[in-house]
C-alpha cells in the first residue's frame, strides 16, 4: 500500500502544502493516541469552560486545539488559524504562504459514550491584501480552499483529504505510525436509500423539509420509488463518511424558531470542508438555496443550513425548496 507523501507528490502538490499536511497529521496522530486511551489518559469528561458556540468545552476538545494550535503556529507555512474553539484568528508566520482553519474534535458529545469523533481541517492560500491576523484572512469562498479533510478517530483512525483531485482515504498504520492509501478514489453512489438528520427537530423545519423527510419516512407506502432508512451519528465527520463510503443524503436545515442563527453547522471549518470532499467524490452539497462553496463568508463562525450527499437526491430534494 502506498505512503500518503508519494499520493501527494504523485498529484503534485506543493512541497509547502505537503509539509503542513504533514503538521496537521502529526497532531492527529497524538489526538488519535489520546482517544484510544480514553479514560486511561485521564482526558475524559467536560471542562468548567463555554467556547464562543455556548458549547461546555470538552478536555479532549481543549487538548486537541491545543495540540493542532501549537504545532501549527510553529510552522513556517501557517499565517494564521481559526479554530471552533478560538474566538478570534490567531497569527502565525508574516508572509507564510497558507491559513488553516480546523474543528479540533467535532461530535465531542460522542467522546464520553465511546462514539465517533474526528478532526476537520481546512486550507486556504493567505490573503496578502488585509493583516495576517484578520478575520478577512478567512472571509474566502469554499471553492478557494486548496485541501480539505477530516481524521475520524473510530474503529480505525481514517484520514479521508482531496487536495482538489480526488477524495482519497487512509487508514492511519499504528505499526509504524504512517498513514497508508486504503481507496484511492472515493464515489458517492448518485441514488440512495439512507438519510441522515436530527428528528428531534422535525417541529422546527419549513414545511417543505417536513414534507420531504415525511416522503421517505412513507418509501413506497407514499410516492417513493423505495424504502429509506435513517441514520444519525451526532457527529457530522461520521455521518459524512459513511455517505462517502456508501451514498446517502445528510442534512442539518436551519430551525425556524432561531431565525439568526441558520442551521447549526459552522460554514468555514464543518461545512466548506465536507462540501470539498463530498464534491470530489461526485456529490453535492448545498444549503438548499446556495451551492456551499460559493458562499461569499460574513463572519467567522458563521452558521448555515447544510444539505449534502448523493447527487440524484439531493438535485430532487433542492427542486422541491
Ligand atoms: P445535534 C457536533 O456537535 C455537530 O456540530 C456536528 O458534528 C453534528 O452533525 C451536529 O452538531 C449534531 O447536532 O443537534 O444532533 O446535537
Amino acid at each position: 500500500m502506498q505512503r500518503l507523501i508519494p499520493t501527494l507528490r504523485a498529484d503534485n502538490v506543493p512541497l509547502e502544502l505537503i509539509m503542513l499536511i504533514r503538521t496537521i497529521l502529526a497532531a492527529s496522530k497524538e489526538i488519535a493516541f489520546r482517544v484510544n486511551q480514553g479514560a486511561l489518559s485521564g482526558v475524559l469528561g467536560s471542562t468548567l469552560d463555554e467556547n464562543i458556540q455556548g458549547e461546555t468545552q470538552k478536555k479532549l476538545d481543549v487538548l486537541s486545539n491545543q495540540l493542532l494550535k501549537d504545532m501549527l503556529l510553529s510552522s513556517p507555512d501557517v499565517r494564521a488559524i481559526a479554530s471552533e474553539e478560538e474566538d478570534d484568528v490567531v497569527k502565525g508566520q508574516d508572509g507564510a504562504p497558507y491559513i488553516v482553519a480546523f474543528d479540533p474534535l467535532d461530535g465531542s458529545s460522542n467522546i464520553d459514550i465511546n462514539g465517533q469523533i474526528g478532526t476537520i481541517f481546512t486550507i486556504y492560500p493567505a490573503r496578502d491584501d488585509v493583516a495576517a491576523d484578520s478575520p478577512l484572512q478567512f472571509s474566502q469562498p469554499g471553492k478557494n480552499q486548496v485541501c480539505a479533510g477530516y481524521v475520524l478517530y473510530g474503529p480505525s483512525t481514517l484520514l479521508v483529504m482531496t487536495t482538489g483531485g480526488p477524495t482519497r482515504q487512509y487508514t492511519l498504520d499504528r505499526t509504524h505510525g504512517g498513514y497508508l492509501l486504503t481507496k484511492a478514489e472515493l464515489s458517492i453512489p448518485a441514488q440512495t436509500s439512507e438519510f441522515s438528520i436530527n428528528m428531534s427537530n422535525f417541529h422546527r423545519w419549513d414545511q417543505p423539509i417536513k414534507d420531504y423527510i415525511s416522503e421517505l419516512q412513507a418509501g413506497t407506502e407514499g410516492s417513493r420509488e423505495r424504502q429509506f432508512n435513517m441514520r444519525w451519528n451526532g457527529a457530522m465527520v461520521g455521518d459524512v463518511h459513511r455517505i462517502l463510503s456508501r451514498g446517502g443524503i445528510f442534512l442539518y436545515p436551519a430551525n425556524t424558531d432561531e431565525p439568526t442563527k441558520p442551521g447549526k453547522l459552522r460554514l468555514l471549518y464543518e461545512a466548506n470542508p465536507m462540501a470539498m470532499l463530498v464534491e470530489q467524490a461526485d456529490g453535492l452539497a448545498s444549503t438548499g438555496t446556495d451551492r456551499i462553496l460559493d458562499i461569499q463568508p460574513s463572519e467567522l463562525h458563521q452558521r448555515v443550513p447544510v444539505i449534502t450527499g448523493s447527487k440524484e437526491e439531493v438535485d430532487y430534494l433542492l427542486k422541491t425548496l
